[in-house]
């Protein structure tokens, strides 16, 4: 009975200690073959492919269509070793292996030998905010702005690979100005200007807006709105002209030149 439990107890250890991986195969060097390793979310890190070979196998991990591999992945091997371990050297990023291609791929080469052709694809995963490109935004608009003008653009950048992790809502956060709304597009916010400003009622508008992706990953900026006054009608545009004249263009009737002088009245007969 209790050799029984012994060997229970040996065979739970035996499992727990068995290593895992993404993926797992025999390579025979006397002939090639090229299969995909498996598929994994980016952030991985550990054993990619478990490799069993032959008693008189020899192999080395070498890149395939891009260098990139070498960066990220390693060979546990030992001349003689009947087991060869892919592992990572550090976490999987997709982000930095989508320039490279759609997947990671590698050789296992047999010295003297056929070379066993690898992909493994990584996947995104939604783990960059977008970030305001500045902290700060600010315009000047006039009060004459119609209403519907777009009158500051403000963006944020996601570094994620993917179109769904990288796609940015934009908003206004509470308090809400009376008179901006952001509408958006793909890459940028649009403040829109939603009702008539007035420069006597509100000189300058401060608010918040933020950027958040699909997963709630955000960012926030500070916009500024300052009210320009309307430009002065016509009348004053009048009186402006009629202050820049100077006084030696004034000329009483009796054609005096000085300012100063009396004018006399004209003689009625
Ligand atoms: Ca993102
Ligand atoms: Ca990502």
């Amino acid at each position: 009975m209790a050799l029984f439990f012994v060997l229970i107890i040996l065979a739970c250890l035996h499992v727990h200690s068995a290593r895992s991986a993404i993926g797992s195969s025999e390579i025979n060097c006397a002939s090639s073959t090229n299969r995909v390793v498996g598929r994994i979310e980016e952030g991985y890190e550990g054993d990619v492919e478990i490799i069993t070979l032959g008693p008189n196998d020899r192999v080395v991990l070498e890149p395939h269509m891009t260098s990139i591999v070498l960066s990220l992945l390693e060979l546990v091997y030992t001349e003689g070793d009947t087991t060869a371990i892919v592992r990572t050297i550090k976490p999987l990023d997709y982000e930095e292996i989508r320039p490279s291609g759609e997947f990671l791929s590698y050789f296992i080469s047999c010295f003297r030998g056929p070379k066993h052709a690898r992909q493994l694809y990584v996947l995104d995963v939604n783990d960059n905010p977008p970030i305001f490109q500045s902290k700060l935004y600010s315009a000047t608009v006039s009060e004459a702005t119609a209403v519907g003008s777009n009158v500051l653009t403000v963006t944020a950048i996601d570094a994620d690979a993917t179109t769904e992790n990288k796609r940015i809502a934009y908003s206004i956060l509470p308090p809400v100005p009376d008179a901006f709304e952001v509408v958006y597009d793909y890459n940028n916010g649009n403040i829109r200007l939603t009702k008539p400003l007035n420069y006597n009622s509100v000189q300058q508008y401060i608010f918040t807006v933020e950027a958040k992706d699909i997963g709630e990953l955000k960012d926030t900026t500070t916009v500024t709105i300052t009210v320009e006054k309307q430009k002065q009608n016509t009348e004053e545009n009048q009186e402006e002209d009629f202050s820049d004249i100077t006084p030696e263009d004034i000329k009483d009737q009796d054609g005096n030149m000085d300012i100063n002088e009396p004018v006399n009245a004209p003689a009625f007969i």
